[in-house]
């Protein structure tokens, strides 16, 4: 009974690879305060006053830091709000991407 039916002998292994991620980074400047800074992360990047208090602080002192990792598109809208909102001030603030290795 039921010859015909047998087992399939392949199986399809549909393979998924998880987006690059990129960083965003905070780069260090002499105007902008140091508060308008930490308002900027906590604004953009949902952080805590003390751990925008201590990414602000990492890049006033060795000149960039890493703010968080997201997906391409993500990362880069982020930058460009929190950068531009450095300029409607006035201040040289800068947010930059780069991919993760
Ligand atoms: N270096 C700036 C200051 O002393 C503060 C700052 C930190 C600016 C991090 C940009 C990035 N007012």
């Amino acid at each position: 009974m039921n010859d015909a039916v047998t087992k399939p002998k392949t199986r399809v292994r549909t393979k998924v690879e998880r987006p690059r991620l990129y960083k965003v980074i905070l780069v260090n400047d002499d105007f902008t305060p140091r508060d308008f800074v930490v308002m900027i992360l906590k604004a953009e990047f949902r952080m805590t006053e003390d751990e925008a208090y201590k990414v602000m602080i990492t890049a006033h002192k060795l000149g960039v830091c890493v703010v968080a990792v997201f997906t391409r598109d993500v990362a880069e809208t982020k930058a460009t709000r929190a950068t531009d909102a450095g300029r409607a001030k006035g201040y040289p603030l800068l947010f930059t991407t780069e991919p993760e290795e």
